[in-house]
């Protein structure tokens, strides 16, 4: 790692434009952190995070759970959006105001006004935990964008393309980075390598990602 000139005003929020339709707006969140978790908390109390199963019979390193109208689950049987929590059988908790707010005026800084999303995927890392190269593409609608929250410790997101084979380009996110994917970026494959072991101030030993869709 080298020094550079931003070192020590890390906590100016920029933007940086990483591909068409794609920008990460560092630090958006940062100002209403403290209400994002707690808002963040009280979904989890109702559904709690789970490993969910691939369809293939892995289990993944990541724990997720949802909010919204619909929530994202993968089974044996498939992956798919459903309106359920599969282990409570009761509705998703309804997604807070002040996550749906934040998703709106990100969206919208990057010229996706009027960003409706219905679903709110939750993914908890812990050291050790990644997300392997894959394409967000079970939403019925490519035309809205996805707009992701990272939260806690820093991680190393990859940014591909059209194509698994495409060689990805390497971003670090940390708590409180917006990223808004959209336009010719939505279907871009893309990960999280492997968590490092860190512990940040308010999230402790864990990563936590928001992403915000239009699923159905
Ligand atoms: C680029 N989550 O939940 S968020 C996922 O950090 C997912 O947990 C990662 O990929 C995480 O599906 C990355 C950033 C992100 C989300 C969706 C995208 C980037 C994207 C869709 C298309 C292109
Ligand atoms: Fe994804």
């Amino acid at each position: 790692m080298t020094a550079d000139l931003f070192d020590g005003l890390d906590d100016a929020p920029r933007r940086q434009d990483i591909a068409p339709g794609a920008a990460l707006l560092s630090g958006f969140a940062r100002a209403n952190e403290r209400e994002l978790l707690a808002a963040i908390d009280a979904v989890v109390a109702r559904a709690p995070f789970r490993h969910m199963m691939t369809p293939g019979g892995h289990t993944m390193s990541v724990a997720m759970t949802s909010c919204g109208s619909v929530g994202w689950v993968t089974d044996r049987r498939g992956y798919r959006y459903s309106p359920n929590d599969p282990d409570s059988a009761t509705p998703w908790p309804k997604m807070p105001a002040v996550l749906r707010d934040l998703a709106q005026r990100a969206a919208a800084d990057v010229g996706f006004a009027g960003f409706d999303p219905d679903a709110c995927l939750i993914n908890r890392y812990v050291p050790g935990a990644k997300m392997a190269l894959h394409q967000d593409k079970d939403e019925a609608d490519f035309s809205a964008p996805i707009v992701s929250v990272s939260l806690g410790l820093p991680a190393i997101f990859q940014f591909g393309g059209m194509a698994r084979s495409d060689k990805p380009r390497r971003y670090e996110l940390r708590h409180g980075d917006v990223l808004v994917w959209g336009g010719p970026s939505r279907l871009v494959y893309h990960g999280v390598l492997t968590l490092k072991d860190g512990e940040h101030p308010l999230l402790g030993r864990q990563r936590i990602n928001l992403t915000f869709r239009k699923a159905l």
